[in-house]
């Protein structure tokens, strides 16, 4: 079925690290199934399926070795099983999926931070994903220094994680730069503000799709 003729929505929530995603999903999660009576999928990338879970454990593992490329083809098997599984069978059921990273976090992760370059990365992702593209992303914007405090306070730094502050700025900026040449999609929340207030904003963007 073509993604045009499903009629559910898909909607992806990106950011970097402790931004505030899994706090925001589950916000709007319960207010869309509580006040407006939809039927909600919450899911994760990598992750979501159990092959993908697998994967991510690989991934985030802080002893693992491998290549950016190694890396990239990582997260890209993971999105294949997810897409085929997870969400095409939801949106053909016209659940709202919300989703915790898609191919924006590789275009901005792998592509920019990684210096695979984005533009390359952007056409592996579409390939991948059979251009599968989200309804809306909402994008949560941090100063990386204190996503980072927020992250450490709750756990223990991933491999990711661990980078330096350079990096995450990497990751950013290619955020930036998708929020600039896909404004209709990808939307910015100031992710500093507190919880209530980013749940509300989020809320407003997200009933104009649904
Ligand atoms: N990755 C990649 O490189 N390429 C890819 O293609 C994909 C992913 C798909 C996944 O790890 C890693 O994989 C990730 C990107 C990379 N990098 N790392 N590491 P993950 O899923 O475990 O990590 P994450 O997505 O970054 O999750 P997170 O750090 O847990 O962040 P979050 O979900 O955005 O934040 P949170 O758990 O909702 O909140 C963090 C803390 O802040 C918590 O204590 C909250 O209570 C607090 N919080 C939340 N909101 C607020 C506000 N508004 N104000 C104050 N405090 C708040």
């Amino acid at each position: 079925m073509q993604q045009s003729q499903m009629t559910g929505r898909f909607i992806t929530f990106e950011g970097g690290e402790g931004a505030g995603k899994t706090t925001l999903m589950e916000g709007l999660a319960h207010r869309l199934t509580q006040e407006k009576g939809r039927s909600v999928l919450k899911t994760r990338e990598p992750g979501g399926t159990e092959l993908g879970e697998e994967i991510r454990h690989l991934l985030l593992k802080k002893r693992s070795l491998m290549s950016p490329y190694a890396e990239l083809c990582l997260f890209l098997a993971s999105r294949s099983e997810h897409i085929r599984e997870v969400i095409q069978p939801a949106l053909a059921k016209g659940q709202i999926i919300l989703c915790d990273r898609f191919n924006d976090s590789t275009i901005a992760y792998q592509g920019n931070a990684r210096g695979l370059s984005m533009e390359k990365v952007a056409h592996f992702c579409s390939f991948i994903s059979e251009h599968l593209t989200p309804h809306l992303t909402l994008y949560l914007d941090i100063d990386p220094e204190q996503g980072l405090q927020r992250a450490h306070k709750v756990r223990e730094q991933d491999r990711i994680e661990a980078e330096g502050l350079a990096f995450h700025k990497k990751i950013r900026e290619g955020y930036l730069a998708i929020a600039k040449k896909e404004p209709n999609r990808f939307h910015l929340l100031d992710a500093s503000q507190p919880p209530a207030q980013l749940l509300e904003a989020a809320m407003r963007l997200v009933l104009r799709y649904v």
